[in-house]
């Protein structure tokens, strides 16, 4: 595995906060005042996929009004997935040297980010995380948190991630992991695209760190989780833990390479 970690004095550079929105017209302009309060400096970029509710109009207004917040305009829903996608192409296109991902519906608390980014001082990824010490969820309903753990125990059964919480999306990636993501061939669309690049990312042997969060439910607007959502997460990492137990048992019948015989 290539040694690709992190050194503790690589600058990271920008920031940019990729926030993917769909019909969240009540809650774009307090995530991205708040983002603002808790950190002046970091650039907000909301990727709206045609919202019917106006989100993309409000985005565009709050756009003009604030060189720090930029809009991305898709023409129809097509999944958190893709929509990071697009936001990530982005950002590294304009040389971001930080690329987060927050929810727009307050899920995520944007106080929470300073001490993210501060860990990035010594990590490529960093993962605001519900399931370490300190980390915490609120009035989440037991059936979501359920999915959460499950999803969670699941994922490290098959793909054996040392990660307490690969399905969170609450993330701060620099952007060189992402550029070697091969983001291209991503076909995750709902939430598995956060167990997908936390796998990719660790396979490639960069350094993940999970730091606690509060993780709150939405207040207001409607969630996206569906059924589609959990059986694409668990067909993919079925399928994902299953190739890699096929890698372990051909390496280790494979016949092994001669010793080279000393002269
Ligand atoms: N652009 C885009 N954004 C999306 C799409 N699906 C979800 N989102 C956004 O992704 C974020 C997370 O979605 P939520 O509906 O809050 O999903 P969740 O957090 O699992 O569900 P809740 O527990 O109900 O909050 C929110 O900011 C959504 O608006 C999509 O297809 N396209
Ligand atoms: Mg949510």
């Amino acid at each position: 595995m290539a040694d690709q970690q992190a050194k503790p004095d690589r600058e990271p550079g920008p920031v940019l906060v990729v926030i993917p929105t769909y019909n969240e017209r009540d809650n774009i302009e307090k995530i991205v005042t708040r983002l603002h309060a808790a950190l002046p400096d970091v650039h907000a970029l909301v990727v709206d996929d045609g919202s019917p509710d106006g989100t993309g109009d409000i985005a565009d207004r709050m756009s003009a009004a604030d060189d720090r917040v930029h809009v991305l305009h898709r023409t129809e829903k097509a999944g958190l997935g893709a929509a990071y996608i697009a936001g990530f192409g982005w950002g590294l296109e304009r040389d971001y040297g930080v690329l987060v991902e927050m929810d727009a519906d307050g899920s995520h608390a944007p106080e929470d980010l300073p001490r993210m980014l501060a860990a990035l001082g010594d990590a490529d990824l960093v993962i605001g995380s519900r399931y370490v010490p300190g980390g915490t969820t609120v009035n989440w309903p037991w059936h979501r948190q359920l999915i959460s753990r499950m999803g969670n125990v699941y994922s490290a059964i098959a793909l054996g991630a040392k990660v307490k919480d690969i399905t969170a999306g609450f993330r701060a990636y620099r952007a060189d992991v992402l550029r070697n993501l091969k983001l291209h061939n991503v076909a995750s669309a709902g939430y598995c695209f956060q167990i997908d690049l936390g796998w990719r990312t660790i396979e490639l042997g960069y350094r993940v760190v999970e730091v606690p969060i509060t993780f709150t439910e939405r207040e207001v607007g409607v969630s996206k989780m569906s059924g589609d959502i959990v059986r694409e997460a668990l067909i993919r990492v079925t399928k994902w833990g299953l190739r890699r137990r096929y890698t372990q048992l051909r390496d280790l019948f494979a016949p092994k390479p001669k010793a080279p015989a000393n002269r």
